[in-house]
């Protein structure tokens, strides 16, 4: 290999001679994201190649750990800069000499709309592709939904756009997205070698337009409408899906430039579409959730083994997670039978996995392995960090860290997943406070995403920066929150639970306000959700705040009525919906109706009708009020921190970007506006947030509080 002369493109492209090969490489840390400047620089290297005799094949790589990781997601909603990624695709396409992509780590979105326009491919065992898009409410929108079905059939390039999965080397290879995988950890070597290879054997240029996958256009028809059917009962709500489903069906129909016109012309509509506005602040939003301001300058401490306290269904669920992350995990119950249990509670998530064929046998052996129990808190003298998962009552998680302070080593991180308790007054308990901090998993805790991770005053900030470590390691979606009842997402959570409480005793059915919930995108209502989870565990926390709650606010009873009479939810085949025969679809229960019917008339409310609309906004503004609250006293860091709470932790439909966000769309004047008229009727319990009229009247809105702290 002979290097010739170097030639600096743009900064971030550059070009090097090396024989009769161009070496093209791309340098955008940390992705290799195609921003304007590497757009212009690809443009401007194909162009060279093709007008310089010297050049025979061009190979296209991206410098450090992956090729490219699509296009710059922060350039969407801001005016286009020229040149556009699919001219750049064309034109790469359009080259009169072979181009060859050797592709390491990611090939993602336009990225791999960029190694399709290439004429080979060839691939390092660890790449990984796909085609995103989807996740941020757009379509590829490179050439990706005309040249993929082309080049691996429209079946295997629906399941990529519609899924957004990432597809390793080996499943490229047999789709046929790459022609080669080859062994190595250089993609300069091993492309190189392959470009002079194909150089030697006189390969021509290769254009995946003319591709022939397409040939059976009947069959390739059937595909694209069944993929039609399914997307349009699965994607609820969501706009980008269906535009995919018509884009390949364009590739079957029409001529590849006519394609690629519908291609822009859905892309648009897409990027447009406020979805793509939410999608992509969820996107940012979660990676900023990731980085608190203690972990900037502590270094975390190291985490090779986990004790949990409590094999219960919490218990068992972080077990799940750790044991997932390929921790050992030592679990501590207060008796034989307790902790048989809990192991049992363990192995029914492996045994589901293996009846699904998720796992092998063999897997669960081996997780298993990983999992010891036993009934002396000694056995957590080694472990480097131990999760309280116990009853929710104070004096019980006292008497826990009392032996943990007794047994744990110096330096262990102690961590109580409390959902409600100060966790001040447990750090304060112990002769340690600096080692003590929240982790507030949700249920199913080897399942939902969102870890809060809640901060005391005395905690240490390498054991801040440990829990953020743990949340990487356990996959999880970690999001700061300061102690207070509830912390972000419970306390909120109890305000609009509040809203929704109000809006049944004054006249809209459990039945109704579900449905608009629905509509508006929740997976589930809020008398849904209360059903899965247990009206037995709401009702408990009610009993325990009555002595302190205001006497002068409205208190529906509803709940009680309902719970006293040990209808706590689909458990107990009944809650706010009957659930006959173990069903999990609950239907209306007209013994429930008339318990509502009962109470408004012993609280003298006359019930009036409601529209879905205003029961959408009634609740919001109830959500997106407390949120303020919670940012404006510091509990969250920024609305952000809200926005990924609740995205994560209570099915807040992601395509509208979280609670604050959405409130930023519908603009903040009015969601004051809805609060102030609301108040006309309770003014204990519509209390504009101080936060919100503050930034009502700069004109500013939630957007403008999201730097980081
Ligand atoms: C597209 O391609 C449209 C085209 O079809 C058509 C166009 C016309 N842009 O996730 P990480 C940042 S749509 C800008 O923590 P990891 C990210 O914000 C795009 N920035 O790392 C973070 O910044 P910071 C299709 C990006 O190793 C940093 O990189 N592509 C982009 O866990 C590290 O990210 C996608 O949807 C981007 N495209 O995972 C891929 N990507 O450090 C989206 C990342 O300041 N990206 N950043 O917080 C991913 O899935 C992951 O980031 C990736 C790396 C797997 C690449």
């Amino acid at each position: 290999m002979n290097s010739g002369a170097n030639a600096q493109v743009a900064a971030q492209v550059t070009r090097e001679q090396h024989g009769d090969i161009l070496l093209v490489s791309i340098d955008n840390p940390p992705v290799n994201a195609l921003g304007v400047d590497v757009r212009r620089g690809l443009l401007e290297a194909i162009e060279a190649a093709d007008a310089d005799p010297a050049v025979k094949a061009v190979l296209i790589v991206g410098a450090g750990r992956n090729f490219i990781g699509g296009a710059d997601i922060r350039e969407f909603g801001k005016p286009p800069m020229a040149p556009a990624l699919p001219d750049v695709c064309n034109r790469i396409e359009a080259s009169t000499k072979p181009v060859i992509a050797a592709i390491n780590g990611v090939a993602l979105g336009g990225g791999l709309e960029v190694a399709l326009s290439a004429h080979y491919r060839v691939a390092l065992p660890t790449a990984k592709f796909g085609l995103p898009e989807v996740a941020l409410g757009l379509l590829p929108g490179a050439g990706g939904t005309q040249r993929t079905p082309r080049l691996i059939g429209a079946q295997a390039a629906l399941d990529l756009m519609l899924t957004g999965r990432h597809a390793s080397a080996k499943e490229a290879e047999r789709l046929g997205l790459v022609d080669r995988i080859v062994e190595g950890d250089d993609p300069v070597a091993v492309g190189l070698t392959y470009a002079q290879e194909l150089l030697d054997a006189g390969a021509p240029v290769r254009r995946t337009r003319d591709a022939e996958a397409l040939a059976d256009r009947a069959a390739q028809s059937a595909v694209v409408e069944a993929a039609r059917t399914d997307t349009a009962k699965k994607s609820r709500g969501l706009f980008s899906p269906l535009k995919i489903v018509d884009a390949v069906q364009g590739a079957i129909d029409l001529p590849f430039d006519d394609g690629l016109a519908l291609e822009r012309k859905l892309f648009i509509e897409c990027l447009d579409s406020p979805q793509r506005a939410g999608l992509v602040h969820a996107f940012f939003a979660e990676r900023e959730t990731a980085k608190s301001p203690e972990t900037r300058d502590a270094k975390p401490r190291a985490i090779a083994s986990v004790g949990i306290v409590g094999g219960g269904t919490m218990g068992a669920g972080i077990a799940v997670a750790a044991l997932d992350a390929g921790l050992p995990v030592t679990m501590i119950e207060r008796d034989d039978e307790a902790l048989a249990r809990g192991r049992k509670n363990v192995e029914k998530v492996y045994d589901g996995m293996v009846k699904k064929g998720r796992m092998t046998e063999e897997g669960k052996t081996a997780v298993m392995a990983r999992w010891s129990g036993s009934t002396a808190y000694d056995a957590l003298a080694n472990v480097d960090l131990v999760i309280e998962a116990v009853f929710e009552e104070m004096g019980v998680k006292k008497a826990v860290f009392a032996e943990l302070d007794r047994v744990c080593k110096q330096g262990a991180v102690l961590a109580t997943n409390t959902s409600y308790l100060d966790i001040n007054e447990i750090a304060d308990s112990v002769s340690r406070p600096q080692d003590v901090i929240g982790l507030h998993f949700f249920s199913p805790a080897n399942i939902m995403k969102l870890l809060e991770i809640v901060v005391p005053a005395k905690v240490a900030n390498d054991v801040v920066a440990t829990a953020f470590e743990l949340a990487k390691k356990l996959k999880k979606t970690p999001v700061r929150a300061g102690v207070c009842d509830g912390f972000i997402g419970n306390r909120v959570l109890a305000v609009y639970g509040q809203a929704a409480q109000y809006m049944m005793e004054d006249g809209a059915s459990p039945w109704q306000i579900d449905k608009a919930l629905r509509d508006f995108g929740y997976p589930m209502g809020p008398f849904q959700v209360s059903d899965l989870a247990g009206g037995d565990i709401g009702w408990a926390t009610r009993k325990r705040r009555a002595a302190t709650r205001n006497p002068e606010a409205r208190y529906v009873q509803i709940a009680d009525r309902i719970a006293e009479r040990g209808w706590f939810g689909q458990k107990t085949g009944r809650g706010y919906y009957l659930y006959p025969e173990g069903a999990r679809i609950g239907t209306p229960d007209p013994e429930v109706d008339a318990i509502i019917d009962a109470e408004r008339e012993r609280a003298g409310v006359t019930p009036r009708s409601f529209t879905d609309e205003e029961i959408v906004r009634r609740y919001l503004a109830a959500m997106i009020n407390e949120g303020a609250n919670v940012v404006h006293q510091g509990i969250a860091l920024r609305p952000l921190d809200v926005d990924v709470t609740f995205v994560h932790g209570y099915g807040f439909p992601r395509y509208r970007g979280g609670p604050m966000k959405y409130a930023d769309s519908v603009g903040l004047p009015k969601i004051l506006a809805d609060i102030r008229e609301f108040a006309k009727e309770d003014p204990i319990f519509w209390q504009p947030s101080p936060l919100l009229v503050e930034l009502v009247e700069k004109g500013a809105d939630f957007a403008s509080l999201n730097q980081i702290k």
